[in-house]
């Protein structure tokens, strides 16, 4: 291929290869109270909540979160949509669910609900969406000690969300819990009722969250040692760490509140990968330091995967260096991104801002191999782009 025709093709096929989103808060209709979508919860995204509380007429969080959603979502329309301009990432998000669907962004916020509403109305809602995201499926981040949430788990695969268990809840637990009306104590049996959940939802994998200071001397990492790894052994289910991040940094801020204050000891994950050789480890770091220290550790160890551009990294500055040193690093060896989306349009414009930037690094590279004579075809741009949206998660876990 010439250069126009490559610059044409990379375009045209990551805008048409589907993407499997390997880590969303999004959950299906069958999960009542979970499954967030529509106009009020968009503009309740703890992202714009965080930045409206920057407005110099905020009201006190405790004021704000005491009013309705819609009354709340009224407020973010009209503080960081209407009396401000939205420069930030994720209002301009916000703007771009309203461009892909059609909805008039310059309306009032009762206008706006109304077009909203429409839309949601279909049956098809969410394959709409999915489909407009270039999405083919996401994992959800499923907390198997959530009652509320246990009552809709069900062993029917569902063709366009996947199970992942979340282990952050197990850290702090020592209740009893019913699973099928079995009651488990945790932790003597939590082996084996983590074992149970498997058996019950075939999730992709296990995931947790861990602050800056995470090492051996913590309790979490007691936890993973004695119960978890030797679950991904011989269960072969690998494990994801994202890891960095302080919660509660200010906690009258709710989701709000959590922050990223210091980066963290590349160490100990270098400790964990020497130690499980067969534990395959999908990790993030929150720091935008350790992405390089993160990056030259997979070089390192074939069971560590970097994926992701995670949560306050995930801005279009960022994305961009971050993907061109993976790239440098590792060739086609990582897995570029995952959304982190909590309402379901988010896929949209997560997915739509990863694939602009995407696009251009991906062009870059090529028209240089260009000019090196190397031989471009579209089958291996296509197998390219397949193992960044697909296949790498596919096989590193498989
Ligand atoms: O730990 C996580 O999964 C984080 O992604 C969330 O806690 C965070 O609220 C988020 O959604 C960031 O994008
Ligand atoms: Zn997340």
């Amino acid at each position: 291929m010439n250069k126009s025709e490559i610059i044409e093709t990379i375009a045209e096929l990551i805008n048409t290869t589907p993407i499997y989103d390997i880590h969303t808060h999004l959950f299906p209709k069958s999960f009542p109270g979970f499954a967030l979508y529509g106009l009020d919860n968009l503009l309740n995204y703890h992202y714009l909540i965080a930045e409206y509380f920057r407005t110099f007429e905020a009201l006190e969080p405790e004021v704000f979160f005491g009013l309705s959603k819609e009354a709340r979502s009224e407020i973010i329309w009209n503080e960081l949509f209407v009396m401000k301009t939205p420069l930030s990432e994720a209002t301009i998000g916000v703007i771009d669910i309203f461009n892909t669907l059609g909805i008039d962004s310059t309306g009032s916020y009762e206008k706006t609900k109304e077009s909203f509403k429409n839309l949601t109305n279909r049956d098809d809602y969410f394959e709409f969406i999915f489909k407009k995201a270039g999405v083919s499926k996401v994992v959800m981040t499923n907390d198997p000690l959530n009652e509320e949430e246990l009552s809709s788990w069900n062993n029917q695969s569902n063709q366009m969300f996947d199970y992942a268990l979340r282990l952050d809840s197990f850290v702090n637990f020592n209740g009893r819990i019913s699973f099928q009306d079995r009651p488990y104590h945790i932790p003597q049996q939590t082996s084996e009722y983590l074992i149970k959940c498997i058996e019950y939802v075939q999730p992709r994998y296990f995931a947790i969250s861990l602050s800056h200071e995470f090492n051996v001397a913590t309790k979490e990492y007691e936890f993973l040692d004695e119960v978890v790894f030797p679950i991904c052994k011989n269960k072969q289910i690998p494990i994801s760490l994202m890891i960095g991040v302080t919660r509660q940094v200010n906690p009258a801020y709710e989701l709000a509140g959590d922050g990223v204050l210091e980066k963290a000891d590349v160490s100990v994950l270098t400790h964990l990968c020497a130690r499980n050789p067969d534990v395959k480890f999908l990790v993030t770091y929150l720091s935008r330091e350790n992405q390089y220290e993160l990056t030259v550790l997979a070089r390192k160890f074939p069971n560590l995967m970097p994926f992701g551009i995670w949560w306050f990294l995930n801005i279009p500055e960022l994305i961009n260096e971050i993907t061109e040193m993976r790239m440098s690093l590792l060739g086609n060896g990582f897995i570029p991104q995952h959304s982190d989306a909590r309402i379901l349009e988010q896929l949209i414009y997560k997915w739509g801002r990863f694939r602009s930037i995407f696009t251009d690094v991906l062009t870059k590279r090529y028209l240089e191999l260009y000019d090196k004579n190397v031989p471009i075809t579209k089958d291996r741009i296509q197998l390219d782009i397949n193992s960044f949206f697909q296949t790498n998660f596919q096989n590193f876990i498989s």
